[in-house]
């Protein structure tokens, strides 16, 4: 049974998404394709009319980072319950439909319930590499093989043997390339540090829409700090993280997807990505504030 003040299994999280549209008819579900062991890339479409631009949200492309799909999860059912009641939800959804991608690695992630919590990757094997797994967020095809990725299987980020040879990105670019002439937005989420950042990843030279991303990331965060004075950082990705090339963000602003964004959620160390389940509420709605202040305030 899922709940939205816990962490869910994958099977929980999955059911949850199934059985959705069958009771709420702003709801549907596709797969964008399966992983590398068969599990399926459930995106949620939620939608309150026909012919609106586009927001996409993934979450938990790297496994160990449970507060990601707890928040998209967190996010879908907040919308579904207030639209029609919240301003914020009401407004999001008047104008934009969401496709939100709650679970980005399913197998890693089951994988971090059944044997280890702190597994980052994919689980795929290739004969001849010494350790298992691929970041799937140094495997998109942009830029690839540049700065902060590894072509040692067993570092935390492995890049791949080739562009996209992950079936988890290759559904993703696949999904990221249909919706972009329609999408406004597009938000990756992961964990932690407490950062809101922008493109680019790959290099320290600012891309060209550097000023309006940056006046966005201020309104997200000032947003999502006035819920509960969670301090946030913001800037690129290369100087506020770290360089790292081929990741979601790069390839969706080089698709086009100028207002493209990735966010390090709580904590800043002090749990992690052990992150305790009483704070899953609390990130989420400070999470989701911030969003939906950025998404209203895109031109
Ligand atoms: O290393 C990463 O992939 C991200 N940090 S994490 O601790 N969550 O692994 C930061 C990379 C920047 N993210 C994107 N460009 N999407
Ligand atoms: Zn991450």
């Amino acid at each position: 049974k899922i709940a939205f003040d816990d962490y869910n299994t994958w099977e929980e999280i999955e059911a949850y998404l199934a059985g959705l549209p069958a009771s709420d008819d702003r709801t549907s579900l596709v797969s964008l394709g399966k992983t590398v062991e068969g599990r399926d890339l459930w995106q949620l479409k939620i939608s309150v009319g026909a012919g609106k631009k586009a927001v996409w949200i993934d979450c938990g492309i790297h496994a160990r980072e449970w507060i990601g799909p707890a928040t998209c999860l967190w996010g879908i059912d907040f919308l579904l319950n207030n639209y029609g009641s919240d301003e914020g939800a009401t407004a999001l959804l008047d104008a934009y439909d969401l496709y939100v991608l709650p679970v980005n690695n399913p197998d890693g992630y089951a994988y971090t319930w059944s044997d280890d919590r702190l597994w980052r990757k994919n689980l795929a094997v290739y004969p001849g590499n010494e350790c298992v797994g691929v970041d799937l967020n140094r495997n998109f095809d942009d830029n690839f093989g540049g700065v902060g990725t590894s072509n040692d299987s067993c570092s935390l980020n492995y890049r791949g043997p080739s562009p996209a040879s992950e079936p988890e990105t290759q559904a993703v670019q696949a999904a990221i390339t249909a919706l972009a002439p329609e999408a406004a937005a597009l938000f990756s989420i992961h964990s932690y540090r407490q950062l809101w950042m922008y493109p680019y990843g790959y290099t320290s030279d600012l891309p060209p829409d550097a000023d309006e991303l940056d006046r966005i990331s201020a309104i997200g965060v000032e947003a999502l700090t006035a819920v509960h004075g969670t301090a946030y950082q913001y800037g690129p990705v290369s100087t506020t993280i770290y360089p790292a090339a081929s990741t979601t963000i790069d390839y969706s602003y080089a698709l086009g997807i100028t207002y493209s964004f990735t966010l390090e959620l709580r904590d800043t160390g002090t749990y992690g990505f052990l992150l305790p389940a009483i704070e899953i509420v609390p990130t989420a709605e400070e999470t989701w504030a911030g969003l939906i202040a950025a998404i209203l305030a895109i031109p």
